[in-house]
């Protein structure tokens, strides 16, 4: 009976009938359309790497919101294929730690949704000891544990996430529409209060652990996909130090902006890609470059002569997802060009790169994947 199966599974893989399938999601309940995206992810990886910016349509330099405005489409006639978002400030305010209202952030996810983007999340969230920001550094992951002494404050913050990330509705299916959820980023530096030097690995872990809990298992939020990002590491084990292990991430991700300051070197990101390459194939996951960029990009060859040598190094840097770069937030602080700016021409001649993914070079990563 074995071998029959056997033969029959070579036989339905052979004519390619058979569904993509790879390791399991943090969500085995998640909803149709967030196993579509999962599954295409898969599909799309080595096919190109798509580019992403944070808060694209909400403002940009000399902007400031509008129905669908854009510096990278102004620039390059294209919407970025990831749309990155920031939950600060969240139920404290009506708008985030960079001035976006939340009631018109849900209606720019929505839109980059219908255009058949993917749609990020990041989560600056306050220090729950001192009140201060994320960048307060006083020790508190063990104060929101189980336990601890703000833990049912942290129960409450992720409500405020669960209502949010699930009143998007997606209008053909009804449905919340599929998010990824990039909590606790760069968490090996120090300059969050969950980084390295404020607290365990062990409880970082719990952290993570009991986060994808309260969401999906006691709030039921099912239209989530997991990921975990270090900022830059040097080895493999320094990436997997505060691992909560597979069942909790979807999506391995870095953030390297260390590598494109002054005295960085370009040429690092290769090797930090490949090593998250191999780290991610070994566990079975997908992975991204979650954030990079050169703040006010003064190199204007920096995106076909710096960034996409890195990307498109070999077979494995080209598995990268994605790639997003922070937000156009000030004159002296931001990471797409904009009309006039000196990288504008490179930017457009990266953008015209094949293998660098807008939301129109996007098959429909809601739909049911194929095998490729
Ligand atoms: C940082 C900067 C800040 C911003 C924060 C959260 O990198 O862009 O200005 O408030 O991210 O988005």
């Amino acid at each position: 009976m074995q071998t029959i199966l056997s033969a029959f599974l070579l036989f339905c893989f052979g004519l390619g009938l058979m569904p993509v399938s790879h390791a399991q999601m943090v969500d085995p309940n998640a909803d149709t359309q967030v196993q579509n995206l999962y599954q295409n992810l898969w599909a799309l990886q080595g096919n190109g790497i798509m580019f992403g910016h944070q808060d694209d349509l909400a403002y940009g330099i000399g902007w400031k919101g509008g129905r669908k405005r854009s510096d990278v489409q102004k620039v390059s006639g294209q919407y970025p294929a990831v749309f990155g978002w920031e939950l600060s400030k969240l139920g404290q305010r009506n708008f985030n730690i960079d001035t976006v209202k939340f009631r018109r952030m849900k209606k720019w996810m929505r839109r980059g949704y219908e255009m058949g983007g993917i749609i990020a999340i990041s989560w600056h969230l306050d220090n729950p000891v001192s009140g201060g920001d994320s960048w307060d550094r006083t020790p508190a992951v063990p104060s929101i544990l189980p336990g601890g002494e703000h833990h049912d404050w942290f129960k409450m913050k992720l409500g405020l996430v669960a209502e949010f990330v699930q009143s998007v509705p997606s209008s053909e299916s009804g449905k919340s529409i599929p998010i990824v959820f990039r909590p606790f980023h760069e968490h090996n530096g120090g300059w969050f209060w969950w980084g390295r030097p404020h607290r365990t690995p062990k409880e970082y872990i719990e952290l993570w652990q009991y986060t994808v809990h309260y969401l999906r298992d006691t709030l039921g939020v099912h239209n989530l996909l997991y990921a975990y990002s270090t900022d830059v590491v040097e080895t493999a084990d320094e990436y997997l130090l505060d691992y909560p292990g597979d069942e909790y991430v979807d999506i391995m991700g870095m953030d390297d902006y260390a590598d494109f300051r002054p005295g960085g070197d370009p040429a690092r990101l290769a090797s930090r890609l490949q090593m998250l390459g191999t780290v991610a194939e070994e566990h079975g996951k997908l992975f991204a470059l979650t954030e990079t960029g050169s703040e006010t990009i003064p190199d204007p060859a920096w995106w076909t002569e710096r960034l996409l040598p890195s990307l498109q190094t070999d077979s494995l840097t080209r598995k990268t997802s994605w790639v997003m770069v922070w937000r156009n937030g000030r004159p002296d602080h931001y990471y797409a060009p904009y009309p006039g700016q000196g990288s504008a021409q490179d930017f457009i001649r990266f953008v015209a790169e094949p293998s660098i993914l807008m939301v129109e070079d996007l098959p429909d990563l809601y739909a049911p994947a194929v095998t490729p």
